[in-house]
């Protein structure tokens, strides 16, 4: 039954489709793989024999989006037709939570689909499953054929439940859709009555979430009519690339066509082979009763449980490069000069940042830095749903010492399902997000869902606590410009948030840095503040780097220098100098501190190992290296090794 899992907040969805032999349900997944967009699917996998035809199963994953705040993944399986693996259809069809059988329309296919649909009825008796009850629709496959079986006489000897059917030509994608809208519609039915907590609010329907489910995975509520027998598509293929919320995007690997092809029995000559390729002779079906048939049965399942591990683990990697692209963003606006743009638009796009990353409906952020509480929303919200209602407003005073991330769905309480259910457009989750420096809270970023998306998971609210920490550093800056003229300084992580992008940076490949050529001079530029001396060769320097990560590690290395200093009661002086050598450009940063008559030292001082594992980390991602030293006077010297390009 459908697996659903609280703490991912995931539920799993297993859609299997049955039938007779080259009845085209192998197609039909190829069509919905084919017409999915990037990051829905995931790899078709195929597990055929070497005359590719289907010996274990297909499997594709799809991702629907959300639904009741949970993210609904799809499992569709195709069992293999053929009559000697029986075994591995009942295997397939085990913990099926809803059925497509795919009937062959040819008119002399007649006892082939009364057999299958017999023989599934059986299966699903034996897996104590009430065959006139699962979720079930049926497909008449290829109505293109010259001699067809009326639909009438098909469905009154297959349809004896009455159920959802559809004619189709699933090689031109005909009708194809329509047979997985339908499925899907019928079995969130069941899940619905099964499951009180997954009832839909008010007003909602199961077809209506269906629609906009179908558009989400397809990009559009209809197929278009493809050649007919359109070539699958191979192994090789391109990159994905992934759309990113400022509209730039991003390529992850490919989730392609994969064709496992395994050696079967029949595959193997009974006789030595010839030495010139002849045709293979012809054989009696062998596995039927075969005694290894348990064994058999349990490989099959060990590897459909593999193919959608794979596909997890995929998944993940996709969420790990979006996470890093979440980090640099932040970044970026971390070490952003302070000088130019206003509060609002800062706020508006540090939002925008925790709004992509929590994957949300809407935003608001509500800024405790002013004596009122003042609210900033991204559109189309123009008011903050919550701060709306009195209770609303209480209730966020009440945050003030939020430490993390906090989930609060409609449900819980009469006054939070007011607040967000009677807003227009209405939500049915807030999830709060504190943004706080070491001292106090400065706001709380307010994420809304609508009843058609996820919450985030226990994974996605750290990663969120993270971007709060980092994001919390430049609406400090901008709120103290604000209020007193005083000039911001370079904004760096804190601990724990270093740790956090450190943790995420050594999880990725080497290739997932996004390295451009960048004048050396550029973004030194930046470093040119009172107290920071700046020196490079005049020629134009080209390195190999990913510029906000860059940025920030150079920017991290002078806050270092200068905290060291001013440990040791010194003035921060900081040097910043660029050199040339072979293919390598180094720059060194060090402290050239004077002694203050103001304060002692404190010659004892650790340098922050979160900030330098972060740095360190950075620059073996760019093949480079950095060296920490200290000089005669315990001063400290960082050297940045990076490939010039
Ligand atoms: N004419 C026609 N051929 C089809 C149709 N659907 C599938 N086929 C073809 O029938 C063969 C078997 O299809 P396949 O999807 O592998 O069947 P499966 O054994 O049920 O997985 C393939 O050659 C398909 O191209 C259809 O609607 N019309
Ligand atoms: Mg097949």
């Amino acid at each position: 039954m459908v697996d659903i899992n609280q703490k991912e907040r995931t539920i799993r969805v297993k859609i299997v489709y049955y039938g007779p032999a080259l009845g085209g349900k192998t197609t039909n997944l190829r069509v919905l793989h084919e017409q999915a967009i990037g990051a829905r699917r995931g790899e078709l996998i195929s597990v055929n024999s070497m005359q590719d035809r289907t010996i274990l199963c297909d499997l594709l994953p799809l991702r629907s989006g959300g639904f009741r705040g949970y993210d609904l993944k799809l499992q569709l399986l195709a069992v293999p037709g053929q009559s000697m693996y029986s075994a591995t259809r009942r295997v397939v069809l085990k913990a099926a939570d809803g059925i497509v059988f795919v009937a062959n329309s040819a008119s002399d296919r007649w006892y082939e689909n009364t057999q299958s649909l017999k023989e599934m009825n059986a299966n699903l008796v034996a897996h104590q499953v009430d065959p006139n009850t699962i979720p079930f629709v049926i497909q008449y496959n290829k109505r293109d054929l010259p001699q067809v079986i009326d639909l009438p006489a098909l469905g009154r000897e297959l349809n004896v439940r009455h159920v959802p059917s559809f004619p189709a030509v699933a090689t031109e994608g005909s009708g194809v859709l329509e047979t997985f809208a339908a499925i899907l519609s019928v079995t969130l039915q069941e899940l619905c009555r099964r499951y009180r907590t997954m009832e839909l609010p008010p007003g909602q329907t199961i077809e209506a979430w269906v629609k906009q489910a179908v558009k989400g995975i397809f990009g559009r509520e209809q197929f278009d009519v493809l050649p007919a027998d359109a070539p699958a598509q191979e192994v090789e293929e391109p990159p994905v690339e992934i759309e990113l919320p400022d509209g730039t995007s991003m390529a992850v690997a490919s989730t392609g066509y994969r064709r496992v092809r395994v050696t079967t029995p029949q595959d193997v000559p009974a006789a030595p082979a010839p030495a010139t390729a002849a045709p293979r002779p012809a054989q009696a079906p062998a596995a039927e009763a075969h005694p290894s048939e348990a064994l058999a049965a349990s490989y099959a399942e060990a590897s459909a449980e593999l193919g959608f591990v794979v596909n997890d683990l995929r998944e993940e990697l996709t969420a790990a490069l979006l996470r890093l692209d979440e980090m640099r963003r932040a970044l970026e606006l971390a070490t952003e000069p302070t000088g130019s743009a206003d509060v609002e638009a800062r706020v508006r796009r540090i939002l925008q940042v925790l709004v992509a990353a929590g994957g949300a409906s809407a935003a608001a952020l509500r800024l405790a830095t002013t004596e009122t509480a003042r609210s900033v929303t991204l559109p189309p919200l123009v008011s903050d749903p919550l701060s709306r209602t009195t209770w609303g407003q209480r209730h966020l005073d009440e945050l003030g010492d939020l430490p993390e991330p906090l989930v609060e769905e409609a449900v819980e309480s009469p006054q939070l399902t007011d607040a967000l259910r009677a807003s227009e457009p209405s939500f049915e989750a807030v999830v709060l997000v504190p943004l706080r420096s070491a001292e106090r809270l400065l706001g709380l970023a307010l994420l809304y869902y609508d009843v058609h998306a996820a919450l985030p998971s226990r994974d996605t609210q750290v990663h969120l606590g993270y971007l709060a920490r980092e994001l919390a550093g430049p609406l400090e800056a901008s709120a103290a410009r604000e209020a007193t003229a005083a000039a911001g300084r370079l904004r760096v992580l804190s601990q724990a948030a270093a740790a956090g992008v450190a943790s995420l940076l050594t999880r990725l490949p080497p290739e997932a840095v996004r390295r451009q050529s960048l004048n050396l001079a550029d973004v030194l530029a930046p470093l040119r503040v009172p107290g920071v001396f700046v020196a490079a060769p005049t020629e134009a320097i080209a390195v190999a780097a990913d510029a906000p990560l860059l940025r920030f590690t150079l920017a991290t290395l002078v806050h270092l220098c200068e905290t060291d200093s001013l440990e040791r009661g010194q003035t921060p002086e900081i040097t910043v100098r660029a050199a040339v050598d072979g293919s390598a450009v180094r720059v060194t940063v060090s402290a050239v501190g004077r002694s203050s008559v103001l304060a002692a030292g404190d010659p004892g001082h650790h340098l922050s190992d979160a900030e330098l594992s972060v740095v360190q980390t950075i620059a073996a991602l760019h093949d480079g290296a950095l060296t920490h030293n200290r000089d005669a006077e315990h001063r400290p010297v960082f050297v940045l090794q990076l490939r010039r390009a």
